[in-house]
Order: C-alpha cells, then structure tokens, then sequence
C-alpha cells in the first residue's frame, strides 16, 4: 500500500504486536482502503522509523473485512448464534453468571484477558473480576508468552520491564545476542536496530534450532536441541569463568549469589554441553570468546528459549550470564526479553493476571491489597486471593469454572493441548466471548459481543521497550459495535455495580495511574496529553515533572539490597523426551504474514494463504520419512495430530520439525503441544515435545481448507 492521500491523517499505531510501529491513516478512496475509506502511511516513530511489515501496511483491511457488527447470542443450548440487540446480550450474560455464582460460588465465574488489549481495557476487565464478580477466577494469554520471562527479571532485577532500555541502544551495542528470536519474521522493522549495529562494527549471535532469516544474517548462529538453553548459558558461563572472562568488580558491588552458580557452573564442561545441546565445543569457544572480548553487549531472550517447561530457570541461566559479565545497567549493554503482544507489557502490569494488582502490584501483599482497595472504594478484604493460572484456569471449566468471559484472545486455536481445552470450553454452563471477528472461540460462545478494535477506539498501550503509547481513534465504528470498555460497564451495571466502571478510556487511564502510583510499574505522571508531546512516555514515571525512564539499572536495582541476584539453576531436560512411537523433537511458532491464532490476519486476503499450514523437515529426516516437498502429512504427539504441508528445508536441525501454530481445525498444531507447566511462571512446554510424522494421502489434506 504506497502513499496516496495528502491529508496530515490520526497519527496512531499498528493492531498488532509489540513494536507498535508508528503509522497514520488517512482518507482515501483507494485500492487500498478500508473501511470509512482510510489508507495505511509510514510514520517517523522512534522505534520503526517509518518501517512496517506486510501484517502493518494492510491492517486496514481489518476495518472493512469480515467482521462482527452486531451481538450473537445462542437461545438455546445447542441451538444456532443469532442476532439479538445489545440489552439481551447483556442481560442474558447477567442471568448466566448470577446463576453460577448462586449454585456453585463466585469462583464459579471466570475471565480470560489478552495482552493485545489496551492498558484500559486490561485495567477494566481485573477490576470487573475482582470488584463485580468478586472472583479469583481469572487470568490471560500473556501467561503463554511473557510468563517466564517476567518470572525470572522479577527475582533477578525485582522488576519485570521487557527491554530495561530503548530498542535504539542496540544499534549501539558491539555484541548482541538472541537467544530463541526469530525478529527477521517476527519484528522485521527492528532488523534496522542489527542493520546499523553491523554497519557500526558490533557482532550478532542467533542461538535458534533453525537457521531462521534472523540467523542468516548472524556473524555465528548456534544450532542447540530445542529445551537446551539453559545447558547452553551455563557451558557459556562456565567458559567465561575459566577465561577470566567476567567482571569480578561488578558481581562482587552489584550482585549476590554468584558462588552457588559458579559452583553448579563446574560441572558443565564444554564437551558434556555439546552432548546435550548438540553445538560443537569449537562454536562454544567462538561464543565465549565474542562475548569475553566484546566492550558492550546485550543478550536478548525470546519465546524460543522462554516457552519451556523449565522456561523460568532457562532465562535465569541467560541473566546469570549477562550478570557475570556485568552487563545489566551499564551503557549499552544489558539483559532484556522481547515482548510479543501490542500491549504484552502493559498486559502484565494492569490486574488481568491471577496473581496481580494494577501497577504490577502483588494480590497476595496486604499493603499492595490496601492501596488498591482504597482506589476502587472497597474493603480489602472483598478481594479475592489469587486464582489459577492461564491452563489451570482453562482445564477446570466446567468443573470449578462453569462460566467463563473471554476478551481479546483464542485459545481454541492458541492454548497447548487444544483439543482438550475445546473440550473444557464446550463444557461450560455458559461461555461469553467479546471479540472483533467469530473465532474459534467466539464459534463456541452463547454470548457474542463485538467490539471495536484498534483505530475504531482510543487508548493506550506500553510497547516492548516499557514506552506507554497512545492508539488513537481513526474511524467510526460499525453502528452495534461498543468498545470493550462498554460491554464490561453494562455487565457490571446489570450485576448492581453501577460506579467505578467508566466507558471512557482517558478516564480508566486516570484511574489506572492513580491505582499504579508508589508501584513498579508507576504511571502516575504520564497523561494522554504528555504521550504525544513527547513521543510516548517509559515507566516508571511517578509524578507529572519527572521524565519517564528509558534506561533503568544504571545505580541499582528494586531489589530490597538494590543488587542483582543470581539463582544457581540445574540444567534439565524438556518434560517429555522421544521414544519409539514419538522420536522426533517438535517445535511451534511464527511466519511473518500471520499473527498469532490467525483469527486477525487469516481474514485478509493479502495474507491469508501466504502460507498455509506446513511442517518444517530437513532433508535427511524427508527421505527417511519418504516425504518430498508439498507432500501432505501427518504431525502427532501423546496428544493428537495435525495434516499440514511437508517443507523440505535444509535450515533446520535433522531431529527436529518445527510447525507455525496459526491455524485452527485439522491444521491445528496446538492439538500436538504439551501442558507440562514450568513451575514458578506456570508457562507451558510449547516450544518442545516427541512427535512422529508420517505422509498421508493428499486428498485427507485438501479436504474443506483449514481457515
Ligand atoms: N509475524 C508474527 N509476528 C509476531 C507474532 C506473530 O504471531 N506473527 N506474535 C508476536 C508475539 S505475541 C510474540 S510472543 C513474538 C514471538 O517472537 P519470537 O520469539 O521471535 O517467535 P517464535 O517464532 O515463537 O520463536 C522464535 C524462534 O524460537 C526458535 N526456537 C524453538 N525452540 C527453541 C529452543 O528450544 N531454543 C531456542 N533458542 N530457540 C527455539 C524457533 O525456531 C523460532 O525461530 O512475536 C510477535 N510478533
Ligand atoms: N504452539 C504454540 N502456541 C502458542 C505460541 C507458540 O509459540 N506456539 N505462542 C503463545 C503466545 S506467545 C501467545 S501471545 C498466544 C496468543 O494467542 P491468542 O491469545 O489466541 O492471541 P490472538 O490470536 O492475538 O487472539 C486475540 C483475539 O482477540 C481479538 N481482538 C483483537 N483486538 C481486540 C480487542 O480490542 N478486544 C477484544 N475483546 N478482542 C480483540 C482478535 O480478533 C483475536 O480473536 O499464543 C500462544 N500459543
Ligand atoms: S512489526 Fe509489529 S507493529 Fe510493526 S507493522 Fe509489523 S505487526 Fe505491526
Ligand atoms: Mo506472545
């Protein structure tokens, strides 16, 4: 889509993830517009300077495409999803969780949030849980992805901020190393951030089981089993140690801990982490070696290495190293995570998550339940204690849960182990979905509300650098569509909770401040109004004359000590390992034309089939398999199967298959994926499990095409 229209247009940013890439849409009547006739532009924004992905530039075929423009509601059990007005949805939601809540208990009512949702919206659906429903029963996707990431800075740092400084700074770093990031297909405008690092001298490591286009381009790219980073980091740090290659002034004055780790360290000789990771002793040296010379470095860990299991320990293992090294705090250096979702950091700080108050602050602390508690006008004690996380949560619907409300994601297609969570879904008394389009999900509901999406509404969002954002309304929404803001608000109002819920997001955010102040992720300071003067606004930012904080660490940390801790974490093998049966290791993820579940991007005919379902294979493994290229195939696991696509690539390591996830029906890889939870993040094993694959007659594959 190529600039058209000369109007100035609503400077805002892209749906999707959480670059948020800084776009304008303006009017227009050409080919590429949506609906209210608006057209996609670059925008000079500090993080993507005017770069986009294919996903941003036809985003505004969201707004015209198929969507939901009026409520849907199933009369009877079994029965089809009709049109009905906005009041029936309401009410007929109300009779559903008062019903549940008077035979089985408050718990009995549940929610389920997304970290694609505005900071408002995210705000709005903990306090509804807490206040209106008064349930523990709630958490959100961003449990499947930033979980152990956040787990670990958390311990490590005392605080959880994806990127402790602006993406800019990796243009400035002499190494960088990514660690389970596929950012040339998952973030490909912040490939700009590496282009200038290399033109400026500075070295880039990949540690990926595929050689992705991210790791093409890397100076040394290390090839490990999947699950193996953590064997990875600790055979790096037990080089670096006997190197001399770590910064004994900065562990003795800015950390604790670092002799239960170099003791554990002993025992991971480079021979024995070669065994277990499969990357030979020479690329180990090399590594040490880049990292032990390199004046700054940053090491940046992805879901490749966070969605594991043992996700929690893995990261650990990665800020041991980086800790070692002496990079957190110092110029141009660092540790950071690369968060997924649009809003997957504000997601995390607002109260959507089982275990969390607004402003990152704890359900379980007695004076974090106090200040929130005077926010919202209530009685400490009224709130809930926290409740089950994301696949807890989703495994006992229809048990403990028998009424669940879902807001901005779709697990059918999303959650691991998808065929039993569907099965879970479909046993609830009553399930109630708000969404922009019908997935998967919103198929199952008796409730449907639409809502408004992106640039039909306002709001705001905290992109993967901590940097608080403002998406601003472009277009008007189709007449029956009320914002998310709205539908809890009328829930909350047919429940007897008439204050407290406004509709209006600058108001939420208002409050929302209020309630964050004096926490972690304290946004007391920041105003729509200070947003777009200034280019966005990093927390914390306390009071209306501070300047936000876009590198933090540099003195200390929040720590109670102001030190970094180091965990000795024991490298372990992933919860499920090969046999006969299953003898390959399978691993999911991401292909640049599509986002997530897909309910969002399967919908647009630029990317629809660009590509379709497909399972990666190297060629040694096709040939023993007598599979080709394009043959149809069946992927299975302990827990079911898939038919995608055989794609023969010699990118990928012989022993493993890797399968993008963004497919729903027969194509759905999360059919396959394992629920075995790491057990601090409560983060499941999507990136590793034993799998088998065999060829199938096509026609089984061609049937009614998976959407
Ligand atoms: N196009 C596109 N972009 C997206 C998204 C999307 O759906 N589509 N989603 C957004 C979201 S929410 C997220 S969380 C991010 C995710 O962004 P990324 O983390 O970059 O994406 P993934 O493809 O899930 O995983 C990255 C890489 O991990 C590798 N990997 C698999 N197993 C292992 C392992 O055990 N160890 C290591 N070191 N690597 C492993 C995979 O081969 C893959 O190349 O992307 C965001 N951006
Ligand atoms: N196998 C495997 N599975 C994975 C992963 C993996 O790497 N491998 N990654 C995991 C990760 S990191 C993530 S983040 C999850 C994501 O998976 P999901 O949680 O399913 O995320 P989306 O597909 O983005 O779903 C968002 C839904 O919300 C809707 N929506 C968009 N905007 C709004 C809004 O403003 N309000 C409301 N109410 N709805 C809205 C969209 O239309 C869509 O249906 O998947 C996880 N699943
Ligand atoms: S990189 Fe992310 S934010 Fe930027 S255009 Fe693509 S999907 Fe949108
Ligand atoms: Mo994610």
């Amino acid at each position: 889509m190529t600039a058209g229209a000369a109007a100035p247009g609503v400077a805002t940013h892209c749906p999707y993830c959480s670059l948020q890439c800084g776009m304008s849409l303006v009017a227009s009547t050409g080919a590429g517009a949506g609906a209210g006739g608006v057209e996609v532009l670059a925008r000079d924004f500090p993080t993507n300077r005017g770069g986009m992905c294919r996903k941003g530039w036809t985003s505004a075929r969201l707004l015209n495409g198929e969507r939901l423009t009026t409520p849907l509601v199933r009369r009877e059990p079994g029965g089809p999803l009709e049109p009905a007005t906005f009041g029936e949805a309401v009410e007929l939601t109300a009779g559903f969780i008062r019903a549940a809540q008077r035979v089985y208990g408050r718990d009995a009512v549940g929610a389920f949030g997304g970290g694609g949702l505005t900071n408002e919206k995210c705000y709005a659906l903990g306090k509804f849980a807490r206040v209106a429903l008064r349930t523990r029963s709630i958490d959100y996707n961003g449990r499947f992805c930033m979980s152990s990431a956040a787990a670990a800075a958390q311990r490590a740092f005392g605080v959880d901020r994806g990127l402790p400084f602006p993406l800019t700074d990796l243009a400035h770093a002499a190494l960088i190393v990514l660690v389970g990031s596929n950012l040339a297909e998952t973030m490909p405008p912040a490939m700009q951030w590496l282009v200038r690092q290399r033109a400026a001298g500075g070295a880039l490591i990949v540690i990926d089981p595929r050689r992705t286009g991210t790791a093409a381009t890397a100076d040394l790219h290390l090839q490990p089993l999947p699950g193996t980073d953590l064997a990875l980091a600790t055979g790096l740090l037990h080089l670096l140690i006997g190197t001399g290659g770590i910064d004994t002034g900065y562990i003795e004055t800015r950390t604790t801990g670092f002799g239960d780790v170099r003791a554990l360290t002993a025992a991971w000789w480079p021979e024995r982490v070669e065994r277990v990771t499969g990357v030979p002793v020479g690329v180990l040296r090399r590594a040490a070696r880049m990292l032990a010379d390199a004046p700054t470095a940053m090491i940046l860990t992805a879901r490749g290495a966070e969605q594991h299991s043992r996700g929690t320990d893995t990261v650990l293992g990665w800020i041991n190293l980086a800790l070692a090294r002496g990079l957190p705090g110092r110029r141009h250096s660092g540790y950071g995570t690369l968060t997924g979702q649009g809003n997957g950091q504000g997601g995390r700080e607002h109260g959507q998550k089982a275990d969390q108050l607004p402003g990152y602050r704890r359900l379980a602390d007695p004076a974090d339940r106090a200040h929130v508690a005077r926010v919202w006008g209530i009685d400490p004690d009224d709130l809930p204690a926290p409740g089950p996380s994301a696949y807890e949560l989703l495994d006992s619907l229809g048990r403990d849960v028998r009424v669940l409300l879902v807001a901005g994601s779709n697990p059918v297609v999303s959650a691991p182990n998808a065929a039993h969570v569907e099965r879970r879904l479909r046993a609830l008394d009553a399930l109630i979905v708000c969404d922009v389009v019908l997935s998967e999900t919103a198929e199952l509901a008796d409730v449907v509300f639409p809502v408004t999406q992106w640039a039909e509404e306002s709001g705001t969002m905290t992109n993967l650098e901590g940097r608080v954002l403002l998406r601003k309304q472009a277009v008007a929404p189709p007449p029956q569509v009320r914002s998310d803001l709205e539908v809890i608000a009328a829930l909350a109002g047919s429940l007897g909770v008439t204050r407290g819920f406004p509709a209006d997001a600058r108001e939420v955010f208002d409050e929302l401040r209020a309630a964050s102040a004096g926490g972690l992720a304290d946004y007391a300071g920041i105003t729509w109004e200070r947003i777009e003067a200034e280019d966005g606004v990093f927390w914390p930012c306390p009071s209306a004359d501070h300047p936000g904080t876009p590198r933090m660490f540099g003195e200390s940390f929040p720590t109670p000590d102001g030190r970094a801790r180091f965990h000795p974490v024991e490298p372990r093998g992933p919860a499920e390992e090969p046999d006969e049966e299953y003898p390959l290791w399978l691993t999911t993820g991401r292909v640049l034309a599509h986002y997530q579940s897909g309910a969002q991007t399967r919908r647009i005919a630029e990317l629809a089939s660009s590509p379709g379902p497909f399972v990666e294979v190297h060629p040694v493994l096709a040939a023993a398999l007598g599979l080709a290229d394009g043959d149809a195939a069946r992927l299975s696991s302990r827990r079911g199967s898939a038919l995608l696509t055989v794609r023969v690539v010699d990118t990928i390591r012989p022993d493993t298959v890797f399968a993008p996830f963004h497919w729903g029906g027969a194509a759905r890889v999360n059919t396959l994926t394992d629920p075995a939870l790491d057990p601090a993040s409560r983060m499941p094993a999507f990136k590793v499990c034993a799998a088998r694959l065999e060829g199938v007659a096509a026609a089984t594959v061609d049937g009614p095409a998976p959407r």
